[in-house]
């Protein structure tokens, strides 16, 4: 099962500034944590893109096409972006949005994403945590839907 992690702008910030928003993990703490939880689950091969881009973000989901599972924050492109969802409804990957802060406990701005909808599902408000929480969640659901499709 082959998962690729987005990170939009200015995620690469993480752990240097606002930590009481987005936690003291780094963006490379969050990839080791997720490298080891993916260890646990076995099956798993994790690509980790960063860009402060969207056309960057839009080419990497169009280059993992073949793959399973995405797990993204797009950051600020979140409220913003319709060619992020573009790509991902492009290319049919299974998705799930992550958000560090409770963005629905923030400015108005932020409650409103055009990640959601092309979604499995969102978590938000858990720090580092989240991305624990989505790898588990499509390891579990990828697994289940292959099951099915055997059957
Ligand atoms: O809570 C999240 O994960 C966000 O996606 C983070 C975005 C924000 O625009 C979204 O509304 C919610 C901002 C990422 C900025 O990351 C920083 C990290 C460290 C220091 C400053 C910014």
């Amino acid at each position: 099962m082959r998962i690729l992690v987005l990170n939009g702008p200015n995620l690469n910030l993480l752990g240097s500034r606002e930590p009481e928003i987005y936690g003291l993990e780094t963006l490379a703490d969050i990839e080791a944590l997720l490298r080891n939880e993916a260890a646990d689950l076995e099956d798993i091969e994790l690509a980790f893109v960063q860009s402060n881009h969207e056309g960057a973000l839009v080419d990497a989901i169009q280059e993992h096409r073949d793959w399973d599972g995405l797990i993204i924050n797009a950051g600020a492109l979140t409220h913003t972006s319709i060619a992020i969802p573009d790509a991902i409804s492009a290319v049919g990957i299974a998705t799930v949005e992550v958000h560090l802060s409770n963005v629905f406990a923030r400015e108005e701005f932020r409650h409103h994403s055009y990640i959601s909808p092309v979604a499995w599902g969102m978590i938000t408000g858990f720090g580092y945590r989240g991305y624990l929480v989505a790898l588990d969640l499509l390891h579990d659901l990828l697994s289940e839907q292959a099951e099915l499709e055997q059957e």
